[in-house]
């Protein structure tokens, strides 16, 4: 793997370095072919937010954790793009929780989860986390979606009440929450269709959003299920935010 060489002083270094990882990963085999476009979209949101997480996007933050702990099967699931900004840090909130890890990823093929399969192991290995990792041999599917992306584990996403879903497909969200789970997704887009969908939606970077919920668990600061919160609400914040920046320049 070639190194990344950018001080991190460089204002623009965590940037640099979520695109360093995607790179690497392009060339590793593990990223969809619109994985950078996505990113780019993701960069766009990120720039109108501020690039820091938000108060409203730390509610969230909290209020998903809290869900997944509270859950009888939750579940995390990856796709490309998450695995290589944050596979390592989801894989430890995993642990924590004790629940499985699924590869599922929305352009399918064989070559794309070898090579994820590959990269999650190593970093298991390498930092001896004990999590079950699931994917590989999908034996159901997700009711009313079509085609690969359909496919899951009975094990894994199929069973679970509690999904914690980075960076998600619209459609596949619906379906998640029509099987009546608890959906939480990350997207920078709070406009997206996911981002209205999902039962909590994070309004924050991937690789940020999972080192704080990894640093709540780390520092034992556990939050516990927010009743009020309102996602239509948490997603209102983030608009205006944006729309203060604009007003800003
Ligand atoms: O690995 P696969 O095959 O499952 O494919 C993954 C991608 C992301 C390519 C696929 O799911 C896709 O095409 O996604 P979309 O429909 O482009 O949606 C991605 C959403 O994630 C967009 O709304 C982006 O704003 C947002 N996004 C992109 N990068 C980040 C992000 N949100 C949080 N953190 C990011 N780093």
């Amino acid at each position: 793997m070639s190194s990344f060489s950018a001080d991190p002083s460089h204002p623009r270094y965590q940037s640099l370095l979520s695109r360093h990882r995607l790179e690497q990963a392009a060339k590793q085999g593990m990223l969809a072919d619109s994985a950078l476009i996505a990113h780019g979209r993701g960069e766009a949101y990120d720039y109108l937010i501020g690039e820091k997480t938000s108060p409203n996007a730390l509610e969230a933050t909290k209020n998903a954790l809290a869900h997944l702990m509270a859950g009888k099967n939750p579940v995390i699931s990856l796709n490309g793009n998450t695995t290589a900004l944050a596979g390592y840090e989801l894989m430890k909130i995993a642990e924590y929780l004790q629940c499985p890890i699924e590869v599922n990823i929305f352009y399918r093929t064989e070559q794309r989860i070898n090579a994820l399969f590959g990269y999650l192991d190593e970093i298991k290995q390498e930092h001896d986390i004990n999590v079950n990792i699931l994917g590989k041999n999908p034996d159901t599917k997700i009711p009313g979606l079509k085609g690969p992306r359909a496919k899951c584990c009975d094990e894994g996403i199929y069973s679970s009440d509690v999904i914690l879903v980075p960076l998600e497909d619209g459609d596949r969200c619906e379906a998640l929450v029509a099987m009546g789970k608890t959906v939480i997704v990350v997207d920078l887009n709070p406009l997206s269709r996911s981002a209205k969908m999902a039962s909590i939606t994070i309004v924050d970077e991937i690789s940020r959003v999972a080192k704080s919920m990894l640093n709540l668990i780390e520092t034992n600061d556990l939050p516990v299920i927010e009743i009020e919160f309102n996602n239509n609400k948490n997603l209102q914040a983030s608009v205006n935010i944006i729309a203060g920046n604009y007003r800003s320049v």
